[in-house]
């Protein structure tokens, strides 16, 4: 008989124990953020009826407004995290500020960022949504954290990953050991795992941006994505345009099976939509874990210089061979 596929907990300690930065914490950190991507999935699933039956948990009696449900999954986070004991420090798209937690230091030197829901302009269509997360570790050890101390180089991230609430909810993540992904059987409340060591292709064939912006780019990343519709049997091009509104969701596609995702800047925007510290930098981790790249069409964005907390960058990110194509035309090169 098979054997049953081996649970999120069970994965960490068991395989990944050996790894420097496997620590317990690490492990009992990422369960967590799970809980957070099974309570979320909850609320997903029944977004459409709030506003239909009022009261579904989210909403009491006296129909008192519904919070967003950005705010909904910020909340959730802060609630899971607060009492866990297991961070520092939270930072979220949805808080000016972060929430700074020295009652927990110095035993916890783990601090957390997140985007608690990408893509929220899916809510009301039932499509595709994602959490990401990106974990640091407190440099100074003998100080309570600053705001400052989240502001970290993408390559000191210790771990980073996704959920992504699809027609299955799935937890993607790295502690720099390989990307693995785990798809929660609601039945049983479990994140089994489903794709360990997942493997980018080094090019695909769809590419994922939004073409009502071609008017705003600079004439290298025109001249890119025209290139993607040109026939080209050595690329196996014309690509196809594979653009969700979720980040996440575009992003997993590509992992999976290749391809490009761009938010590129713009001409009166140079420094694009996307945050660097809590979407752009985890999700170029797990990139580059799976063999891809990630980029900002000018330099690799796990090297950009993070200055303040809710700093944008333009991202290029996907199959390697993809990524490096559009540079090459963003440079000017081509
Ligand atoms: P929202 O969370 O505001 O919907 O933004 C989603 C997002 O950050 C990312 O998930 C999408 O890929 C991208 O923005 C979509 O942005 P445009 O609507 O400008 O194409």
């Amino acid at each position: 008989m098979g054997q049953f596929p081996l649970t999120l907990s069970s994965f960490i300690t068991q395989k990944q124990a050996n790894h420097q930065g496997a620590t317990q914490e690490l492990a009992r950190l990422l369960v967590q953020v799970g809980l957070v991507g099974k309570l979320l999935a909850q609320d997903l699933r029944r977004a459409g009826l709030i506003d239909i039956l009022g009261t579904t948990g989210e909403v009491n009696v006296q129909g008192e407004t519904v919070k967003k449900l950005d705010e909904i999954a910020n909340e959730t986070f802060l609630k899971v995290f607060q009492q866990s004991g297991l961070v520092c420090a939270l930072a979220s798209e949805e808080m000016e500020k972060p929430v700074l937690l020295p009652d927990h230091w110095p035993q916890a030197q783990y601090m957390l960022l997140f985007d608690p829901l990408d893509g929220s302009s899916n809510t009301d269509c039932n499509m595709p949504l994602g959490t990401i997360f990106s974990i640091v570790r407190l440099r100074d050890k003998d100080r309570m954290p600053t705001e400052h101390d989240l502001v970290h180089k993408g390559t000191e991230q210790i771990a980073a990953g996704y959920l992504l609430y699809g027609s299955s909810t799935m937890l993607v993540y790295t502690i720099g050991q390989g990307v693995h992904g785990f798809t929660l059987e609601p039945g049983i409340g479990e994140y089994l795992l489903s794709h360990e060591q997942i493997h980018t292709p080094s090019r695909g064939k769809v590419y994922g941006v939004n073409e009502g912006n071609y008017h705003k780019w600079s004439g290298g990343t025109q001249k890119y994505i025209d290139s993607l519709k040109v026939k080209d049997t050595a690329t196996e091009r014309p690509y196809s345009v594979r653009y969700s509104g979720c980040l996440v969701a575009d992003v997993h596609r590509i992992l999976l099976g290749g391809g490009i995702y761009l938010y590129p800047g713009e001409l009166d925007k140079p420094e694009g939509k996307l945050r660097l510290l809590y979407e752009a930098n985890p999700l170029a981790m797990v990139v580059e874990q799976a063999g891809g790249r990630a980029s900002t069409g000018t330099m690799r964005i796990l090297d950009v210089e993070a200055k303040q907390l809710h700093q944008r960058v333009p991202l290029i990110i996907g199959s390697a061979e993809d990524v490096r194509d559009a540079e090459v035309f963003i440079q000017g090169r081509r």
